[in-house]
């Protein structure tokens, strides 16, 4: 096997025995197969467009789903990795014979077999090391994980019955571009900015599906304690599933809780408005061992982020939608489909109630309409001084050590510097008790990562009040942490919005290759962490 779409790939260059993440060998290749044929089945529906022909919204579900499997943490499940190959390749099998012209399709188009014994040994003559040119790689892997995170925003923006489809076509058209070979580094530079652009469009897509099922984000208090009914915690990033499952938990005595990601579903008034959505329990994805132990019920992941279960709950973990882990109870339910939660909600009723782990509670909702309803608050403190920087601190949380460098940098800002935030990282510093500034939070957390969108609508918003030409003279840097392939959407499309001088840790992608790197510092400015008295002064000057 060989892995490096993460950042906690094995010495920031690779996983090659077994992933850091739990991913074991088998698995990983088949992922790599699932990718391949899915850039296959890319190039039939990305020429079938060009000959004028439809392709169906089914089509472009299948493809999106089968990107978010591969994504870090999402599925472990062999068996439905191998379903996915097998009934990605039927449909590609339909798809070709649609087509006028099939002359000089490449070769993942037209590879098909039905033999499940032979996709191991395909399957490891396709990985990311099958590309030679190490700077063509870094590329085509760059690419592919922008579109993984793309795929994930996507899929969560179907499930809503929203659908872009010209997110679609760029996905699938992007996708087989990194099959072919005549393509320059150049090319692939400026398709690597291309998908920034969709990124936007893709997170825009969401942010409007979101909105329109939910209502827009509002400043609410989340309780981090628990209560005395047993509970269900919803895990990952589906708001859909959170809504599923507290329309089939009321009345029934058990209380849902939130978990990770899924904290953001707390801020909605349509999703809030459910007496049975209790608090927010536990941390970022990498404490679950502990915390989905002490929960004592039911968890369902919606998404990634899964660490390989202990034995001790194993049979309280279910999955559904993209998350996969064998031994785990799926919940089956395609986009427009009721699941059926009962199965969870049984079990519960026999749990004991949340150990509780914290206590008090935390603030967010700010996402941009809720922040733009309070923009003349906000404007004031800027032109007072009130306010001197605001801080994006967006991303990831994750395991790793050098991670602490984020509490440290929250703690050591400025008082009156303001952090912006979305994503898990937000568990670094939001149990910190930063304050206010005039009744404006110093952590002002806009939701999930997909939600760094409402980050960059906000800073759009403020570059016009402001009369600023350009995005990067606003009081504003950029701090952030990255894990997995979400952040490399969420990455790309702010290039794309010319935010220059990005900060990205604890790591730089081992993905990018030296000239690759070369390219996005020169460019953009992107740049390493270093240590938080040298940052703090690198953005604030001497403090
Ligand atoms: Fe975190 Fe996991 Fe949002 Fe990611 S829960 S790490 S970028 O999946 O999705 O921030
Ligand atoms: Fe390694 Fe990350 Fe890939 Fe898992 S997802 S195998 S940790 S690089």
């Amino acid at each position: 096997m060989f892995c490096y779409q993460c950042q906690e790939t094995a010495g920031n260059t690779g996983c090659t025995q077994v992933g850091v993440c739990g991913k074991k060998p088998e698995v990983a290749k088949m992922q790599d197969l699932l990718i391949y044929v899915s850039k296959g089945i890319s190039a039939i529906t990305t020429r079938l467009r060009a000959e004028g022909k439809e392709v169906s919204k089914e089509v472009n579900h299948l493809v999106t789903l089968n990107l978010f499997i591969t994504i870090t943490n999402a599925n472990f499940d062999n068996d439905a990795i191998t379903a996915r190959i097998k009934k990605t390749l039927e449909v590609k099998k339909e798809l070709l014979n649609e087509l006028s012209n099939k002359d000089n399709l490449p070769e993942a188009a037209l590879w098909e077999s039905f033999d499940e014994s032979e996709y191991l040994d395909k399957a490891s003559t396709v990985g990311v090391l099958a590309t030679k040119d190490e700077d063509v790689r870094s590329l085509r892997e760059l690419i592919t994980y922008g579109l993984k995170g793309l795929s994930a925003y996507s899929k969560h923006a179907n499930a809503l019955l929203q659908d872009d489809g010209e997110v679609d076509a760029f996905l699938q058209r992007a996708l087989a571009s990194t099959l072919d070979d005549s393509l320059s580094v150049d090319d692939l530079v400026a398709l690597t900015l291309e998908t920034g652009k969709y990124g936007v469009n893709g997170m825009a897509l969401l942010d409007k599906a979101n909105t329109t099922a939910y209502g827009n984000p509002e400043i609410t208090t989340v309780d981090i304690g628990v209560g005395k009914n047993p509970g269900i915690l919803v895990s990952g990033h589906d708001l859909r599933d959170l809504e599923m499952l507290l329309k089939q938990t009321q009345g029934t005595g058990v209380d849902v809780y939130t978990h990770s990601e899924m904290l953001a579903g707390q801020y909605y008034p349509e999703l809030k408005k459910y007496p049975n959505l209790k608090g927010n329990y536990g941390n970022a994805w990498w404490k679950q061992k502990e915390e989905f132990e002490s929960f004592n019920g039911p968890i369902l992941m919606t998404t990634n982020c899964i660490v390989p279960p202990k034995a001790s709950y194993i049979d309280r973990l279910y999955t559904t939608g993209s998350a996969g882990y064998p031994g785990c109870k799926h919940i089956a339910g395609d986009i427009g489909e009721e699941k059926d939660f009962s199965e969870i909600i049984e079990q519960a009723k026999k749990c004991a109630p949340p150990t509780e782990i914290e206590s008090g509670s935390i603030v967010g909702g700010f996402a941009h309409a809720q922040v733009l309803a309070l923009a003349d608050k906000v404007v004031d403190a800027v032109k007072s001084g009130a306010i001197s920087k605001f801080v994006v601190m967006a991303g990831c949380d994750g395991r790793s050590k050098a991670r602490n460098y984020y509490t440290d940098f929250a703690k050591a800002l400025p008082k009156d510097a303001v952090i912006l935030t979305a994503g898990c990282a937000k568990y670094k510093y939001n149990k910190l008790d930063l304050g206010d500034i005039g009744g404006i939070p110093r952590v002002l957390d806009a939701g999930q990562c997909n939600d760094s969108y409402s980050l960059a609508v906000i800073a759009l918003k403020l570059k016009e009040v402001f009369g600023l030409d350009d995005i990067n003279d606003l009081p504003l840097e950029f701090n952030i942490a990255w894990y997995e392939q979400k952040a490399v959407i969420v990455l790309l499309a702010l290039l794309y919005l010319g935010v220059k001088n990005i900060h990205l840790g604890p790591t730089l992608p081992g993905f990018l290759s030296p000239n690759v790197a070369k390219v996005l510092v020169e460019n953009f400015g992107i740049a390493g962490i270093g240590t938080v008295e040298d940052d703090i002064e690198l953005f604030f000057g001497k403090v």
